[in-house]
């Protein structure tokens, strides 16, 4: 009797499973929040390692100028190639030492552009060698569903499989929050650092 219960059981998590793949993917947006300001540096993405693989479909940049990187805050799933060209007139030297990716990529000019591959999860902190308050962040997730803020602390994660992830989000300085989200049409994930 136990048996044929399991095998019950069995064929309904397969049926769901299938329910939930056949539903439309969905935009899920939200909001970030330092207290009760919006939060313009969060990153937010669900959990979702099984996700499949895409090949990167666009260039994803780190610019350098006026003495800054732009943006601040980048995320972007493991594999990414992230461009990092100088649109300056000095020179600079950008290079990431501690935790997430570690490369250098030494002095190189105005015009040219080097790639840094992010493969693997985790914070990497830039910086510049010559230009010590030029500094940004790039967030690398095993997920293909992530988003940062924009000035407003709003966000979007397209092409969401309705379903239930944990969540993280992280902004300068932290801490990451967690929880679980269940991603269904018309509901908003709202973050809140206190
Ligand atoms: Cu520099």
């Amino acid at each position: 009797m136990r048996a044929i219960c399991f095998c019950l059981s069995l064929t309904a998590g397969l049926c769901v499973t299938v329910a939930l793949s056949g539903a439309a993917d969905i935009e899920v947006r939200g909001s970030v929040q330092s207290g009760r300001r919006p939060e313009p540096n969060a990153v937010v993405w669900l959990e979702a390692p099984s996700a499949p693989r895409t090949p990167q479909a666009r260039r994803v940049v780190l610019d350098q100028k006026n003495l800054m990187f732009s943006p601040h805050v980048l995320v972007v799933r493991v594999g990414t190639v992230v461009d990092f060209p100088n649109n300056d007139r000095v020179f600079h030297n950008v290079f990431s030492f501690r935790d997430g990716k570690r490369f250098d990529l030494g002095m190189y000019p105005v015009g040219t552009v080097k790639q840094v591959t992010f493969d693997r999860p985790g914070l990497s902190r830039i910086f510049c060698n010559i230009h010590p308050q030029m500094a940004a962040y790039v967030m690398a997730v095993d997920s293909p569903y992530f988003g940062a803020a924009d000035r407003a602390g709003e966000f979007r994660l397209p092409d969401v499989p309705p379903g239930t992830y944990p969540f993280q989000a992280w902004k300068p300085g932290g801490p990451t929050l967690t929880g679980s989200f269940a991603a269904e049409p018309g509901k908003t994930l709202d973050v809140q650092w206190p």
